[in-house]
């Protein structure tokens, strides 16, 4: 079955044209391929050995793969230094930017206040997250395409003016995609979404970032992140039975939290290392971001070789061949870790179980084994009632043929799936390499719904039937995030995370205590059967194919494509410059929510129906922080205005205090803004006259967010004034004027009763950091600074 799409006609035309236009595309086989950025990464292979030999004559000392990739992209006015981890902003140039339409509608309208008129590095946009899941892959993709053609052709349009690929909708999710044509040992790039750290499995530096992050990159301007630390993790042994990539990452998750990789990139060694496939060593990868980690790699080996030759990029893996020693790190490091990270963590794989880790948050790792003990104990809803498989984080080919495998067993086992089972393919590549293999032909004898090549339920993006009703009901999926609401929309839904063998396996019991490892099940005879261990291939025995990736170039002449905004739009809207700071300081600002708990972006910004507003800066204010849980009542969106006194909900009360002129503070609790990239959690606040978040700890992506868009992003000095903190306070920032690198700013908190509290807050921001603040935003400077 091949997606027949209104763009069709106009791809067919744009292959042809770029095939005649662009001499570095190189078509193999049926044009199932085109061979992206050949003449970037030859140039980069080229001089990689001067670079590393600059490199190890300035540090002199034995380097790790991180080390190497993050001082092989400096930018050129960055001098060379012995960068102190942790500590120090250094400048960056990746090689390229990927963006996903939920965040690249931001990150494009942000681009197009810039002044350029091409993207300095090449850049992809990809349409993955607006599909909703409900019936098929088909009538899905085509309704979206009809519900979300205001965003397609804008998206398009921006695209064949600035120079973008555009991955039309079906043609996947945006991860996947990279994996399988642009991801390369040794390459850094940004994405703007937190899982663009999935192409550490191909050796890259990959580092999820806000739109205005994305947009430095692509105006050719130096891009900042702090010197990260690095955490080794030395992976021995082999994975065997039922254990996959998937349950080394759910294992970290349980050992770091979903705080403890925070500023730091994870490398990955070790035998255990070399023996996963790269898809696999991809999913763990992906996952780093429910560490906080600011991306995860591992050292290119002979997994990573397959799959390049695999995906039609065999000059790949011959150039990477001939400088491979500069694609890991230097024996040294890896042979004594201790010295060379910061922190070291070791995995047995022969003695790795399988893991199922939630609910409602991703680090709460059980393994199987203990799972009816942990679940019993926690009166959690044991009736499975939805598998899924797929996502970014699991569609690779060797995921689906394992579970695939599984699925197989049911049938020939007389074993019905008890649970409903749902399929969401990673890209139109694999979809069409599965369905061809006869994968899908065995999915839908256990009664699978095969869903587009999309985010999909990943991200809210699914019409579940009965789950407005709110039931407490069970679901497990080998997705990434289990944050409340974030599957279907229902706060009672216990999301569990797994592998996408253990999800099939769990799906067919029904029965989240059930041990495939151990227990039988009864199937339609009434004879007891055991499933037997998923076996499945790295890569497809036959090739990958296609008939239509979905790639669309960009116009080779743009100087016709214009691009539109309609004015009335409820999906776009042009964006206005924030105000700059008047030089004062904030003085008698109200406090709008003391949030407890976690307070994730789903929380700040919620996804699932409100992604149609992700265009429109003022129509998506209306759901700022209407998830996150009010400290004073423990109930979401719900909070005091100090102007009536009365409950009201959050962007209402909000948007009274703007209106009557007075300014707001926002406060958190720890790893406030976990979770995705979506800069519009840190836009909406902005937008609606927030000046401050005071919490007792950021995630790194919102916070450099927050302070991009001209925010202040403050923590406690002392985590226990956290508790200072009153529902009718009033708050008066008295030095602000002096705002300085590492010099603490305070504030005096004024009770309802008139007693007062003064208390020390801490930041992070360098002195361009506070030029952004007082300009309005990172943009508005450069805006600045253009004219
Ligand atoms: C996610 O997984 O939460 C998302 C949706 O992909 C986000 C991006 C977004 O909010 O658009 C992410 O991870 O950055
Ligand atoms: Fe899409 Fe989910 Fe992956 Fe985010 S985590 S990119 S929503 S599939």
């Amino acid at each position: 079955m091949i997606y027949s799409r209104p763009f069709e006609k106009q791809i067919r035309n744009g292959f042809v044209k770029y095939f005649i236009l662009a001499s570095q595309i190189i078509w193999n086989k049926k044009n199932t391929y085109i061979m992206f950025d050949l003449e970037l990464i030859k140039k980069n292979y080229q001089s990689l050995s001067e670079r590393i030999a600059k490199i190890n004559k300035h540090l002199n000392k034995p380097l790790t793969l991180s080390e190497k990739i993050l001082y092989a992209h400096l930018h050129q006015d960055q001098p060379l230094l012995d960068f102190k981890r942790g500590a120090d902003y250094v400048d960056f140039a990746p090689d390229r930017v990927a963006m996903q339409d939920a965040t690249a509608q931001m990150a494009l309208l942000q681009f197009m206040n810039s002044g350029k008129s091409k993207t300095a590095v090449p850049s992809t946009v990809h349409c993955d997250h607006l599909i909703q899941a409900s019936k098929n892959g088909l009538a899905d993709l085509n309704d979206a395409i009809k519900i979300n053609k205001e965003v397609y052709d804008f998206l398009e349009s921006v695209s064949n003016k600035y120079g973008i690929g555009f991955w039309k909708p079906g043609a996947g999710i945006i991860h996947q995609v990279v994996l399988e044509n642009y991801a390369f040992p040794g390459g850094m790039m940004v994405g703007t979404d937190s899982h663009t750290v999935n192409a550490g499995g191909l050796g890259m530096v990959a580092i999820g970032v806000g739109g205005a992050d994305a947009v430095d990159v692509m105006a050719g301007m130096a891009w900042e992140l702090k010197f990260p630390k690095l955490i080794g993790i030395k992976l021995t042994g082999k994975l065997s039975g039922w254990t996959a990539p998937k349950d080394i990452i759910l294992k970290v998750a349980g050992i770091l939290t979903v705080k403890g990789g925070t500023g730091a990139i994870i490398e990955y060694f070790g035998e255990g290392a070399q023996s996963l496939s790269c898809t696999g060593k991809g999913t763990i990868c992906n996952m780093g971001a429910e560490v906080g980690a600011t991306t995860s790699t591992f050292g290119y080996d002979e997994s990573m070789e397959r799959y390049l030759r695999a995906t039609g990029r065999a000059e790949v893996a011959d150039l990477a061949n001939k400088v491979k020693e500069h694609l890991t790190a230097d024996p040294e490091v890896y042979a004594n870790p201790e010295l060379y990270f910061d922190q070291v963590i070791e995995i047995n794989l022969n003695e790795l179980e399988p893991y199922i880790n939630g609910p409602f948050t991703p680090d709460r790792a059980t393994p199987i084994s203990k799972m009816a003990e942990v679940a019993k104990e926690n009166g959690w809803p044991t009736k499975i009632e939805v598998g899924l498989i797929g996502s970014c984080t699991n569609s690779s080919y060797e995921d689906i043929s394992r579970a695939a495998s599984l699925a197989q067993q049911a049938v020939d086992k007389k074993l019905k799936s008890k649970a409903k089972f749902t399929i969401t393919p990673g890209s139109e590549l694999v979809r069409f390499t599965i369905e061809r293999d006869g994968f899908i032909d065995t999915f839908n004898q256990i009664g699978a719904s095969v869903f587009a090549n999309a985010c999909g339920p990943c991200i809210g993006q699914w019409s579940r039937p009965g789950a407005e009703k709110g039931e407490k009901n069970t679901i497990i999926h080998s997705f990434n995030r289990n944050f409340s609401k974030r599957a279907d929309g229902n706060p009672n839904t216990y999301a569990f995370v797994a592998s996408p063998e253990i999800v099939t396996a769990m799906a067919i019991a029904g029965d989240l205590t059930f041990n495939p490892l151990t227990d039988y099940l009864t199937n339609e005879n009434g004879e007891k059967v055991k499933l037997d261990i998923p076996s499945g291939q790295e890569l497809p025995a036959k090739g990958f194919d296609v008939e239509d990736a979905g790639y669309q170039a960009p116009a080779a002449d743009s100087s016709s494509v214009f691009v539109k905004v309609d004015p009335n739009s409820s999906r776009l809207q042009l964006l206005q410059p924030f105000e700059a700071w008047n030089g004062e300081n904030i003085t008698g600002a109200k406090l709008l929510i003391k949030a407890k708990g976690k307070c994730t972006t789903d929380h700040i910004s919620m996804a699932g129906p409100w992604l149609r507003y992700r265009g429109h800066l003022d129509h998506i204010s209306n759901n700022m922080l209407i998830g996150a849980i009010n400290a004073f009542n423990d109930q979401p969106n719900k909070v005091k205005s100090q102007l009536t006194g009365e409950y009201g909900e959050v962007p209402a009360v909000q948007r009274a205090y703007k209106a009557a002129g007075i300014a707001t503070v926002v406060v958190g609790d720890q790893n406030y803004g976990e979770g995705s990239s979506r800069e519009h959690a840190a836009m909406e606040p902005r937008h609606l006259g927030v000046k401050a978040i005071i919490v007792k700890s950021f995630a790194r992506i919102h916070e450099t967010n927050l302070k991009k868009q001209g925010m202040l992003g403050l923590t406690f000095a002392n985590e226990a004034d956290y508790d200072k903190i009153q529902e009718d306070d009033t708050f008066n920032f008295i030095d602000l004027k002096e705002f300085a690198p590492g010099k603490q700013l305070t504030l005096e908190i004024v009770h309802a009763d008139q007693t007062k509290d003064t208390i020390m807050l801490n930041h992070t921001y360098n002195l361009q950091q506070i030029d952004w603040f007082k300009a309005g935003s990172a943009l508005d400077l450069i805006r600045k600074q253009i004219t």
